[in-house]
């Protein structure tokens, strides 16, 4: 009977993983996974202060005042969208909606460290991400409105549709980091996803590949405190950065509703992947101020205590607050930025109340990538029944 041996390469792959330290926030196991207030990377405080860190300050060492008034209209810009399609799932214009309100800085400090090659596998809440990628927001409404099962060609953006199921587009993400790698290219895949995500298997499956392989991918795990109505208590007993060390992958925990330390810790991490260092797991500390879905009533498991203490933390309040203390922050750049907001506003309204009903029969289509005669009967069946509607249920 043979000896099955450990593949060389794979041992020497675990052997250098355990010499990669994690990250010096992340700190055994005695942070709470709640806890937001300490053991992460910060580097603007919620008042607005700058702190000095010697390991993360080279790499936002060129993001000058020019590129933080940039970074605070984004910020404008993707609440107003955000408080745009909340209305207008109350008027009846769209199905749902799944807000992404005081998650605003982890969205966007990440999303703009990435390059435009790069790819992006995300959840159904990362709408500033795809404002940052550059999708149509109209693109975007048609899903949530029913209009269509995807809103647009993510080779187009280099940005996947957003996965409804938990957890899937880490896998994606990996494998897509590993095409490049095999490819040779120099591509980087980020998968974000939420503290209750890092329960399901697909998390797991998907670290132990990126590990194996050293895979170019990013793991931005945005721990916004609940899974629909579960604390992240209940997910799990220690930070949730701390499980990927477990893994062989460095990670860290950052202050998610800081812009400027997402993005050092982004860009830091996605250096690694992109020069062979392989992945990162990137615990970013938020909050889900509005509810999990335009279905749902945080006010039947939370408290105003809960809410008032993080709205202290506000990402927008904060770069403010920041930009204030510079003098950047004047009347001229507000009411700039309130303009733009507006007019994209306007625009993802214009375009929503534009979108027209698709073909039911559409349905059909791209389901297979031939004919088949079972979809054929289904097809028809499916004409007969929505003749019966008057005037016409198509
Ligand atoms: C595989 C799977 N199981 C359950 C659900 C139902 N579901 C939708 S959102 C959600 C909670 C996800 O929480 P989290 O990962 O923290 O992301 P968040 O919504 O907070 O951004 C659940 C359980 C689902 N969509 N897919
Ligand atoms: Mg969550």
């Amino acid at each position: 009977m043979s000896t099955i041996q450990p593949e060389t390469s794979l041992s020497n792959h675990l052997h250098d993983e355990r010499a990669i330290p994690t990250e010096p926030m992340v700190d055994g196991t005695s942070v709470p996974p709640g806890e937001a207030s300490a053991d992460f990377l910060q580097l603007l405080t919620p008042d607005g202060h700058r702190t000095p860190n010697a390991d993360y300050d080279p790499w936002v060492a060129d993001v000058d005042v020019a590129s933080l008034v940039r970074l605070y209209e984004d910020h404008v810009v993707v609440r107003r969208i955000d408080t745009e399609a909340m209305h207008l799932q109350r008027q009846g214009q769209l199905g749902l909606w799944a807000p992404l309100l005081g998650q605003e800085a982890a969205q966007i400090g990440s999303a703009r460290s990435l390059r435009s090659d790069d790819f992006v596998f995300s959840s159904y809440r990362e709408n500033a991400v795809a404002y940052c990628r550059g999708v149509d927001f109209t693109d975007l409404m048609r899903v949530w409105r029913g209009n269509s099962h995807s809103g647009w060609d993510p080779y187009e953006i280099n940005m996947a549709i957003p996965s409804v199921i938990i957890g899937t587009q880490a896998l994606h993400a990996t494998g897509y980091a590993m095409g490049c790698q095999f490819d040779g290219g120099d591509q980087v895949a980020i998968a974000y996803f939420g503290d209750g995500a890092t329960s399901q298997g697909d998390i797991s499956e998907a670290m132990v590949f990126a590990a194996r392989f050293q895979a170019p991918v990013v793991f931005f795990c945005q721990n916004n405190q609940w899974a629909i109505s579960e604390p992240v208590e209940r997910q799990a007993r220690i930070a949730i950065a701390n499980r990927a060390p477990g893994f062989g992958i460095p990670s860290i925990r950052v202050d998610g509703n800081d812009v400027l330390a997402v993005m050092a810790v982004t860009r830091r991490a996605i250096e690694r992947a992109r020069t062979g260092g392989g992945p990162t797991f990137i615990e970013a500390v938020t909050y889900r101020m509005g509810p999990h879905t335009t279905s749902d009533d945080p006010t039947r498991y939370r408290n105003q205590e809960e809410l008032d203490e993080w709205s202290v933390k506000d990402p927008i309040k904060r770069l403010e607050a920041h930009l204030s203390s510079m003098d950047a922050l004047t009347d001229e750049v507000r009411a700039e930025v309130q303009a733009k907001a507006d007019s994209v506003a306007a625009e993802v309204r214009a375009g929503t109340l534009g979108l027209t009903d698709p073909d039911g029969l559409s349905i059909f289509d791209h389901v297979l990538s031939s004919e088949s005669s079972w979809l054929e009967r289904q097809k028809s069946q499916y004409s007969a029944y929505l003749d019966m509607f008057e005037g016409g249920a198509r």
